[in-house]
């Protein structure tokens, strides 16, 4: 078998390191993968990247790109008899899917920082084209509206690193003052760290932040970063595992992922 990996933008951390751990499953096991990659969101890009691997005669596809349910029963008719694996939809969606908790990861985050008597929390969302940004984003909300609580502050990054930098610079610029920021991934939390820190404003002393992804290199952010564990090694293993259950026959695959939260040195 060929497995084909429709992912989105392989310069991100996290989709980079699915990719990486379904890659060596699928050695040892015995298959290759080609790889698709997407640079924009949407479904047209999607939807060519898709045609991509079935041109290249894949038995099943796994795909990491953030998608709508009605989306991916688009991709699922233009597949035909191809199987196809959802890695990035909303744990509701009737497709084939593998996915992690949004709503245990936004829980954790948000109880993690109440505890330690947090009220004026910021939230760092991810870009709302992405259905897992808007997933971890409503879930801060409900959780903290459990507590009576409304964020201080709200913005909006694109994943990046930069992004991150940009949006709590001008947070700070305009004066608001949280004692901690929810980042909805751990590279856009590298960014808040620069920010902070050029602010003069130390972490966790004055500033808390807690990331998303427990990417590899997030134990080695200075302060080293408290965050919630997606563990993308088990994810990549299991959804080559996964797949290739569907083309032998399995009939449905819907399963959802816990997540951890990992306390290192940037909260207090
Ligand atoms: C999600 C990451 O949490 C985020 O950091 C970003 O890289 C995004 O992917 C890119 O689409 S993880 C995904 C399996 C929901």
């Amino acid at each position: 078998h060929t497995l084909g990996f429709a992912t989105s933008n392989l310069a991100l951390h996290a989709p980079s390191q699915i990719v990486a751990a379904a890659k060596s499953r699928a050695g040892e096991l015995q298959f290759n993968v080609a790889i698709a990659m997407t640079e924009q969101s949407g479904l047209e890009a999607s939807k060519a990247a898709i045609s991509q691997l079935l041109s290249q005669r894949v038995d099943g596809i796994l795909v990491n790109i953030p998608m709508e349910e009605e989306h991916t029963q688009e991709i699922v008719r233009l597949c035909g008899a191809i199987p196809v694996l959802f890695l990035d939809v909303s744990p509701s969606t009737t497709t084939h899917h593998i996915v992690f908790d949004p709503q245990m990861g936004a829980k954790l985050g948000v109880d993690h920082l109440l505890e330690r008597g947090h009220q004026q929390i910021a939230l760092l969302s991810g870009p709302l084209s992405s259905i897992s940004a808007r997933l971890r984003f409503e879930g801060w909300q409900s959780c903290l509206a459990q507590h009576q609580l409304m964020p201080v502050a709200v913005m909006h990054g694109d994943w990046s690193s930069l992004s991150g930098y940009q949006q709590v610079t001008r947070l700070l610029n305009e004066g608001t003052l949280p004692t901690a920021i929810l980042v909805a991934n751990d590279q856009m939390a590298l960014g808040a760290l620069r920010a902070l820190s050029e602010y003069g404003l130390p972490v966790p002393g004055a500033v808390s932040v807690v990331g998303y992804d427990d990417t590899e290199d997030s134990a080695c952010f200075t302060p080293p970063l408290t965050t919630i564990k997606q563990d993308f090694r088990t994810l990549g293993k299991i959804s080559i595992e996964r797949l290739l259950a569907l083309i032998d026959g399995e009939e449905t695959v819907s399963e959802l992922l816990p997540v951890s939260l990992v306390v290192r040195k940037t909260t207090a």
